[in-house]
């Protein structure tokens, strides 16, 4: 294990009224809710991305975060040594899962055959350290974005050759997946879009899309890997469009090349709000399809239009996850990735750990109130009452369509104007979610 941390002690849960900031004022790890774990509710996982290789470079501004541990290049030697670092991070902040792209724990050679001897090196040594410490992937993915091969796009882009490379770099990604146990295989379409309609045969870059997808759960089969596939919406950013802009989105795909059985989705917070919808919304559309698969959880600033992915701290947004996860019952192989970055300015590794405990304590907070709300019971039942008149004799006969316009409009005429409806008391219901937060 490296001592890259040597000031920071485990964090561990000391209640609401510690004054340490280094504690967990509210995950209590082994602590049941709804008869399970917190540990097993939440499923944290830290992303390798921004956790290790996030800088705080942004167009105005020159790298802030200068690691001890990291002289700031993308060598094969700081490869290995990043490892120890994130392994003493996810042991001190007691997060059990991680998730990486390709690119992010190993460099690129000089050619592919290159670059995929580099991510065995690395592989290798993280299945090593991954025994030894019990941590786990979550998912793995491909990056296919920050190289300039890709800027057209990987899957869609109008160069075959494009299509042929990130076929053979999902190739490598789904086997190293496989070969460190992970529990999922996440697409998030990177430059899967178009910057304008002048340019673009938007059928035909969807059908490319399709058929990619269609051998990604080809290859998944014949190397054995039992993991989820998961596809995760987001609209814009870095394209202007891009295909897989929502969780309807993502289904209407699936569904149209066949795809749902074999998929679920990855519903991020910030990328449902650039949408414009919130995250409660994607999370009850992905349910509603049983095609909830994982979360990456972070939030937005609704302030600025593009992916600022923050550690989630507000409240409400976390209780209306945690409600809509215990409804569906909990994650199988999903979970909680803080797919998250500390802001340029938290510059400070100590920072991390703030971030993670914030995150941490936060979900944790939500899962308490909505079993809280659960628990209850006014709000579900304001919602069964709202519905009632659907459990009558005609509401099933609708349900089950064994009517018809015509029988109905006979019954339309008798009813005359409507007297029966009722408020939805959206005021009433918000003061009473206020009760439990
Ligand atoms: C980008 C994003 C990605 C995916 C993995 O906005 O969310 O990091 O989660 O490729
Ligand atoms: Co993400």
């Amino acid at each position: 294990m490296a001592d890259a941390f040597p000031k920071i002690k485990q964090i561990k849960y000391e209640g609401p009224d510690s004054r340490n900031p280094l504690s967990f004022k509210h995950y209590n790890a082994d602590e049941e809710v709804e008869g399970k774990t917190m540990r097993d509710h939440m499923r944290f996982a830290s992303s390798y991305w921004h956790t290790m290789r996030g800088q705080g470079m942004e167009i105005f501004g020159w790298p802030t975060m200068v690691r001890p541990w990291d002289d700031g290049s993308n060598s094969m030697e700081m490869a290995f040594r990043r490892i120890p670092v994130f392994f003493e991070f996810l042991e001190k902040t007691g997060i059990d899962y991680y998730c990486f792209h390709d690119r992010d724990v190993a460099p690129e050679g000089r050619n592919l055959r290159e670059t995929n001897r580099n991510l065995d090196r690395i592989v290798k040594e993280l299945k090593k350290i991954q025994k030894n410490s019990g941590k786990k992937l979550l998912w793995g993915t491909s990056c296919m974005f920050l190289q300039p091969r890709f800027m057209h796009g990987a899957a869609t882009s109008p160069n075959i050759e494009a299509f042929v490379y990130a076929a053979a770099q999902v190739k490598k990604a789904m086997e190293v997946t496989l070969e460190l146990g992970g529990e999922g295989y996440v697409f998030w379409g990177g430059r899967e879009g178009y910057q304008t309609l002048l340019n673009t045969d938007m059928k035909r870059e969807l059908e490319h899309l399709g058929v990619f997808m269609q051998m990604a759960v080809d290859y998944r089969k014949e190397i054995g890997f039992n993991g989820q596939l998961l596809i995760e919406p987001k609209p814009k950013e870095p394209t202007k469009h891009q295909y897989d802009s929502d969780a309807a989105a993502c289904l209407n795909f699936l569904r149209q090349f066949k795809l749902l059985d074999h998929f679920k989705l990855n519903i991020e917070t910030n990328h449902a709000q650039l949408a414009g919808h919130t995250m409660q919304h994607d999370l009850e559309v992905a349910i509603a399809a049983k095609a909830l698969g994982s979360i990456d959880a972070n939030m937005g600033d609704w302030q600025l239009g593009w992916d600022t992915d923050q550690f989630p701290t507000d409240l409400y947004i976390t209780t209306h996850t945690m409600l809509c996860l215990l409804k569906m019952g909990g994650f199988t192989s999903g979970g909680l990735n803080f797919d998250a970055k500390v802001r340029r300015e938290s510059y400070e590794p100590v920072d991390m750990f703030h971030a993670h405990i914030a995150g941490m304590d936060t979900f944790a907070r939500g899962l308490k109130i909505a079993a809280r709300i659960r628990k209850d019971g006014r709000l579900a039942d304001f919602v069964r009452d709202r519905y009632s008149s659907w459990d009558s004799d005609l509401g099933k006969k609708i349900e089950k369509r064994k009517t018809s316009f015509a029988e109905l409009e006979v019954l339309a005429l008798e009813i005359g104007e409507i007297k029966t409806n009722r408020s939805g008391r959206q005021e009433y219901l918000e003061t009473l979610f206020n009760e439990f937060i």
